[in-house]
Order: structure tokens, then C-alpha cells, then sequence
């Protein structure tokens, strides 16, 4: 069922998710409460790891600002432990420091992790819930004793200590869904979430639209359907919008992977997959490894469908993973309908609108399909992306990939080993490199691909763009004329 392969399939197996996703939310809107290492991380994903999580973890607050090492200018692999890297202000870390602490919150220490889901329950709206450094594993035997459901608004739970690696909430593989969200401006901050049978975050609405969600500074590791779900309401009356999900660390490791669902398509997981959702920024986060090894196609990194719109998507790297970033999926399906309609006579949207931009994607590995796919995306502009792969990728389909009839892309200086156009899709370029050449990157194995000096083909390449955004470590693109991809050099 890979994206290059019989697109006949593609579409079977799209079905059969569409389907799924259908029961799963029916099951929600009934009341009912089901459907559905910690801290490993890899070389390549340590950067951001580090620069958030070790400079945030500091004894000051102000140590996070300096971790800008990982994804800034020391590069994608460094561990940015202490956080005490010098290229902080430019770098990862800048917009990732620890959230401020409101007055009056009440503060939980692992002793009290069967009391958390009927603490967090039933808070009244505004409360903050902080937890102490630990480990939080709940004992009861069922759901709902074990699930952390945040029903009020403006509710939010943390880590006290502002580093997502010092308070771990573990679902031991016995709770479907850790944390459901179900009402607007839910903050969830420096946390460790892992070993969810199904979603480690669910945000989905009860009855009325859900707006302002922030997952902020996150560790989100081993779940066993997509790590982070986002559906609208059974009714499809209420929806989610306006989320962000920023400074975060996905991962799927080797231990994890065996947990994976394997129904429907036998790899059913992905990083965030949000249907139907307006608004959102998915900004400076990493995954990492979210693939299944000869057992189906993992959904993307990042996917937005099912009529979603306006969703930007930047500066986030995507490694190892089997595809980095999805607007729409499936030539038909169940869109979204907007008063404005926004796309008069363009039948079924998969996405609308949208910015897909410095963002690197690369995977060495046989499991790796494509880079950014678009199919029935409609007026996405993708600028800057770096997307490329290893020699072991054997099953690499392509870097940008747009498809479908109803798509209607803007491509520019984008850096790509492949891309491709095909089933009617509309594709305008600017100043694309298409190449396989590795040797314009610091050092790929690593997941560092910051542009080398000798990088000729790439800098000073590209075209100026009104909505080119910041590079890979919050540099401008105006060092002379703009480079290609997501760093400038
Ligand atoms: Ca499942
Ligand atoms: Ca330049
Ligand atoms: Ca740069």
C-alpha cells in the first residue's frame, strides 16, 4: 500500500481507515468513554530532545532559552544536555522555554496517580494540575480509572519541573487512550506520555467546537495507534480547531513497534493525524522512526485530512519515519463543509489552504514511502522543505508528491530527491532542485542536514517569498539570495 505502488490500493486501504476512524468516533459520541523508555532518543532526534527537554529541565528558567543547539546551528544530533548550547536565541530552543507556573495550582507527586483521572475529571475549569518529577503509572483495572479525560476549559496539566523528560505518565499498555481532550484551551506541557494501546492524546469535542488546544514541549512515545488524534465530533457538527503542538518529540522504538495496531493495514499509527481541523500549527517538533518493518505503510509524521484547512506546518524534522507530512489523503471521502466555501465546484478537499515550509523529512531505511504528500490539496503552498533520503531506502516512492485532480500546489525552493505530479494534480514551481545528492548535507545518517559550504547547487538558489518563514534555526532567508530547503546557510 505504498504511495507509489497500485493506487488501487492506496485507495482500499484509505477506505478501510475512513471506516475506522467513522466507528471510532461514533463510539465517543455516545458517552462512552472508550475508542479508540521512556525516554530514548535517537541520535538524530536528540537535538531537539535536548534543547527542550535538557535546557528546559535546568535549574533556571532561563537555561531553555540557550538550548538551541539541537536543531540550531550545533546541529540536528546534539544532545543539548543543560542546555547550555550558545546558539540558543536563533536556535530550537527559542519559543520553547518552560510555560510560566500559574498561582494556585495544586501539585501531584506519583503517589497520587490513581486519584489523577478523577482529579482531572472532574477540575473546574481554569485549574492547573502540576506533577512532581516521577514516573505516574495508574493501578485500576479498567478505563476509566486509568484515563486522564479533561472535560473544562482552560484546564492544564504539567510537569512542574518544565522538562518533558522528568515526569513520565506511562499507560503500560493498558490504557486505550492516556489523555482525552474534550474541552477548549486545554494545556498539556512537559510531560512524558508513552504505551498507550491506542492514542497517547485524543482531542475530540462532546458537543461544542474545540478551540485552543497547546501541546507544548511533550514527549510522545510508543503509541499504539497515531500518538496524537484529532477528530470532530460522530455528528461531524463539532470540530477541532486552532490547536498548536510545538517543541514536541515523537518517537516509535524498537520496543514499541510489536504494539503497533495492526487493523486496518497493518501499521495503523502515525504521529499527528487530524480530520477535518481548522487552524492548527504543528511547529519544532521531532520524529522519529514512526514506521512498521514489512507490515503496512504507518500513516505520516504530520497529517492533516478529511477537509482540514489553513494548517501550517514548519520547521519541524521528520526522521526515520515511513512518510513525514500529509495534506489530504485518498482521491474522495468525507470533507468538511465551510459556510464560506471556500473551493466553489472543486468536489471533495482533502486540505485547504495551508503552508507546508522549512521542514526536513529523511529516512534511510527500506520502510520510507514518501516525503510530503498532497492529494486533493487545494491551494498548499510548500516552501523550503528539505526532503531527501539515505541509500538504504529502497522503497522511497518520492520527496513531494501531489496527486489528484483537485489539487492545486505552489512548490518553491524546495530541495527534494524527488518529486512528483501525477493523476491530474495542478503544480505551479519555482525554483525546485530535484537531486540525489547527499553530499550538499552535513551529515544525513545523523539527521543533520543543514547545507554544507560547498553546497553550490543549493545556495543562494532560490527566489525571494513573501511567506518563506524562518529556516530551520529561526534564520531568515536573506543571506544574499534565499537557499534552497530549510536551512539557510
Ligand atoms: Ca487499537
Ligand atoms: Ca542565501
Ligand atoms: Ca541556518
Amino acid at each position: 500500500m505504498r504511495g507509489g505502488g497500485d493506487p488501487r490500493a492506496d485507495r482500499a486501504g484509505y477506505h478501510v481507515v475512513m471506516l475506522r476512524w467513522l466507528v471510532c468516533v461514533v463510539v465517543l459520541a455516545t458517552g462512552a468513554i472508550g475508542c479508540g523508555d521512556s525516554a530514548r532518543g535517537s541520535a538524530g532526534s536528540a537535538g531537539i530532545a535536548g534543547s527542550v527537554g535538557g535546557g528546559g529541565a535546568g535549574p533556571a528558567g532561563g537555561a531553555g532559552a540557550a538550548g538551541g543547539a539541537g536543531m540550531g546551528g550545533a546541529g540536528m544530533g546534539g544532545s543539548g544536555a543543560g542546555g547550555a548550547g550558545s546558539a540558543g536565541a536563533s536556535g530550537a530552543g527559542a519559543g520553547c522555554d518552560p510555560l510560566a507556573v500559574p498561582a494556585g495550582a495544586t501539585t501531584l507527586t506519583p503517589a497520587d496517580a490513581d486519584r489523577l483521572p478523577a482529579l482531572v475529571r472532574a477540575a473546574a475549569p481554569g485549574s492547573t494540575f502540576l506533577l512532581a518529577d516521577g514516573v505516574y503509572k495508574m493501578t485500576g483495572a479498567d478505563e476509566a480509572s486509568r484515563r486522564i479525560q479533561i472535560a473544562a476549559p482552560g484546564v492544564t496539566l504539567r510537569g512542574a519541573s518544565g522538562g518533558a523528560a522528568s515526569v513520565t505518565i506511562d499507560g503500560e499498555y493498558r490504557t486505550n487512550e492516556l489523555v482525552t481532550i474534550h474541552a477548549s484551551d486545554v494545556t498539556l506541557a512537559h510531560l512524558t506520555l508513552t504505551h498507550a494501546v491506542d492514542h497517547l492524546v485524543h482531542v475530540t469535542p462532546m458537543a461544542s467546537d474545540v478551540t485552543g488546544v497547546r501541546l507544548f514541549d511533550l514527549n510522545l512515545f510508543d503509541g499504539g495507534e497515531q500518538f496524537v488524534k484529532v477528530n470532530p465530533d460522530g455528528a461531524r457538527t463539532a470540530f477541532v480547531d486552532r490547536g498548536t503542538l510545538e517543541c514536541s518529540r515523537f518517537q516509535l522504538t524498537d520496543a514499541g513497534r510489536p504494539h503497533v495496531e495492526r487493523d486496518p493495514g497493518g501499521c495503523y499509527t502515525g504521529g499527528i493525524d487530524a480530520h477535518a481541523a481548522r487552524g492548527w500549527v504543528v511547529r519544532k517538533n521531532v520524529f522519529s522512526d514512526l514506521y512498521c518493518a514489512g507490515e503496512g505503510l504507518a500513516e505520516h509524521a504530520v497529517h492533516f485530512w478529511s477537509g482540514s484547512k489553513g494548517t501550517l506546518v514548519e520547521r519541524n524534522v521528520i526522521l526515520g519515519c515511513a512518510r513525514g507530512i500529509g495534506f489530504g489523503l485518498g482521491e474522495s471521502g468525507a470533507g468538511r463543509v465551510y459556510a464560506d466555501d471556500p473551493a466553489p465546484g472543486a468536489g471533495y478537499v482533502g486540505h485547504y489552504d495551508g503552508l507546508i515550509r522549512n521542514n526536513v523529512v529523511y529516512a534511510d531505511h527500506a520502510w520510507f514511502d514518501t516525503g510530503i504528500g498532497l492529494e486533493q490539496a487545494r491551494e498548499v503552498r510548500v516552501l523550503h522543505n528539505t526532503v531527501t533520503a539515505g541509500p538504504a531506502a529502497s522503497g522511497f516512492y518520492s520527496g513531494i508528491d501531489a496527486r489528484f485532480s483537485g489539487s492545486v500546489v505552489f512548490l518553491a525552493n524546495d530541495l527534494a530527491r524527488r518529486i512528483t505530479i501525477r493523476d491530474g494534480a495542478a503544480v505551479e514551481r519555482h525554483g525546485d532542485l530535484e537531486t540525489d545528492a547527499l553530499d550538499l548535507f552535513v551529515d544525513p545518517a545523523a539527521g543533520d542536514l543543514h547545507l554544507r559550504a560547498s553546497a553550490a547547487a543549493a545556495i543562494d538558489r532560490g527566489s525571494a517569498q513573501a511567506d518563506a518563514g524562518l529556516d530551520l534555526d529561526g534564520e531568515a532567508h536573506d543571506r544574499g539570495a534565499p537557499d534552497l530547503g530549510a536551512d539557510e546557510r
